[in-house]
């Protein structure tokens, strides 16, 4: 095995040790003997430096033409695309997922690169006709500053690139504190950047833990913006810190998607649809299928079939060809999903499959857990309502497409739902009435692509959307120009009055 490497902090272009001296390993989740890296554990005056090296970069990148910065996001993409493999492997090993996930979760950066690279030669605002005569208006987009992005472990590299790319077309710098258990893919993306011309300082990593890293960064009063995904406990408390300074913050947190199965679905369709929205990535995607509301005619032939496939689903290590799921993330995860199982049990909820560790043989080195189903589950089970970020699926009977949709929007959540149905009346209410950033007509909750807005209502977030041609709205400010070319003080509202 090839020696681990390390990773020191990267800092105004430059590889910093952290101030401490202290570093933290990551493991291989499906194999824990298995070194990812070792990283800094960064504290307050890690922070304090990458924020200063990212404040001193701004002026320059700021006045760097648009279109120029966007050359240098085209030609990551390339440097993405020709090192798939390689990155794709170093994320498994990190995050656990299969390879070919993996190799999903590199293709999802390049879509943003090449996306947010089109921005460089857009990035539109409004000109508009004056209410005044010789007057000329207009609005443009502008930087704010430093960006403190905080991201998450289940998607090391989409989720970066989601934050990282479009404050950097807009003209930002950058700070990023990558999931502690996954930094490698974050300095891989970093890497084709700096590769493809990014100047020192425009992007620098500090690795650590939220409470000695993260919260620095969203407290530091040199970084006006703070994008973060992550759960929505730990969302609240960023929002919290953050608001004494009046910080703009995007939050994306947690979900507990349903799919709705109708009697008239095809059901084969649905059985491939809820497996892989359910237990891809191990169901640790915000937009993970949690929740299968079906109809009743269909719901004991669709319940035998999922069971039955679901035992069959070949969980092992990400980095063996024939694995379909991988392990979950950590123990402390892991722990999670088996208190889950036992808190469905006790709510009285029947468990048809899963539900424990998987253990034996190479197992023994992993956080492996079974595709989990439980039936007879009702809506005001706690396995109903709380999202377990595991590959743990309940269904819940109802009796027609109106208690469908209460029940599906009977959450604290709205990320990603799905609805199962032949009848295109229902597909156009569901559309309408359904609580939910995303919704899908005859797919599955997860798969949502970077052309179009990403995130979510209610508690899965405070009003942001990341992707999509809103994808510079949180890192970037609106100025309003008027040039009145009179000559004359002319009095608005006042001299126009009508
Ligand atoms: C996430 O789980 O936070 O829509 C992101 C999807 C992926 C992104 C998921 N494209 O499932």
């Amino acid at each position: 095995m090839a020696e681990p490497r390390v990773f020191k902090n990267f800092i105004g272009g430059e590889w910093r040790p952290s101030a401490s001296g202290k570093t933290f390993e990551s493991r291989n989740p499906a194999d824990t003997r298995e070194l990812a890296g070792v990283f800094q554990d960064s504290g307050v005056q890690d922070v304090n430096a990458a924020v200063a090296a990212a404040k001193a970069a701004f002026p320059a990148w700021r006045a760097t033409p648009a279109p120029k910065r966007a050359e240098i996001l085209l030609r990551a993409a390339q440097l993405l695309q020709e090192r798939k493999e390689r990155y794709s492997a170093d994320l498994t090993r990190e995050m656990g997922k299969p390879l070919f996930e993996a190799g999903g979760d590199i293709v999802e950066a390049i879509g943003m690169a090449q996306y947010a690279a089109g921005e460089g030669r857009r990035m539109h605002g409004v000109t508009t006709p004056s209410e005044l005569p010789n007057k000329f208006q207009m609005s443009i987009r502008q930087p704010i500053g430093v960006c403190g992005l905080i991201t998450p472990w289940n998607f090391p590299m989409a989720i970066a690139s989601w934050k990282m790319l479009p404050a950097l077309v807009v003209g930002n710098t950058v700070v990023i504190k990558p999931g502690e258990d996954t930094p490698h893919s974050t300095f891989n993306l970093v890497e084709c950047l700096h590769e493809a011309g990014l100047p020192p300082g425009v992007v620098n990593i500090v690795t650590g833990y939220g409470p000695t890293a993260g919260q620095p960064l969203v407290e530091h009063a040199d970084v006006p913006v703070i994008s973060f995904t992550g759960s929505t406990a730990t969302g609240r408390l960023v929002n919290l810190a953050a608001a004494d300074k009046i910080k703009r913050v995007s939050l994306e947190l947690g979900g507990k998607n349903p799919v709705i199965a109708l009697d008239d679905a095809d059901l084969d369709l649905v059985m491939d649809g809820v497996l892989w929205g359910a237990f891809g990535t191990a169901g640790q995607r915000c937009t993970a299928t949690s929740r299968l509301i079906v109809q009743r005619g269909v719901a004991a032939e669709l319940t035998e079939r999922l069971v039955a496939r679901a035992k069959t689903l070949r969980v092992g290590n990400g980095l063996s060809p024939e694995t379909e799921m991988g392990p979950i993330i950590n123990q402390k995860q892991l722990d999670r999903v088996l208190d889950y199982v036992a808190i469905g049990k006790s709510e009285g909820a029947k468990l048809l499959c899963g539900g424990g560790r998987l253990t034996g043989g190479d197992y023994d080195y992993g956080f492996f857990v079974q595709p989990t189903i439980f039936g007879g589950v009702s809506r005001d089970m706690r396995i109903a309502r709380e999202e377990i970020f595991g590959p743990v699926l309940s269904i819940i009977e109802v009796a027609d497409f109106d208690e469908a949709i209460s029940v599906a929007n009977d959450v604290p959540y709205g990320l990603s739902a799905s609805l199962y149905s032949r009848d295109a009346n229902h597909a156009f209410r569901m559309m309408r009435d359904i609580e939910s950033g995303i919704c899908y007509i005859n797919a599955p909750t997860i798969g949502a692509e970077i052309h179009l807005p990403f995130g979510g209502v209610k508690g899965t977030g405070n009003g942001h959307r990341e992707a999509g041609p809103q994808l510079m709205d949180a890192f970037s400010e609106w100025k309003s120009v008027y040039v009145d070319y009179s000559g004359s003080l002319q009095r608005a509202q006042i001299d126009n009055e009508v």
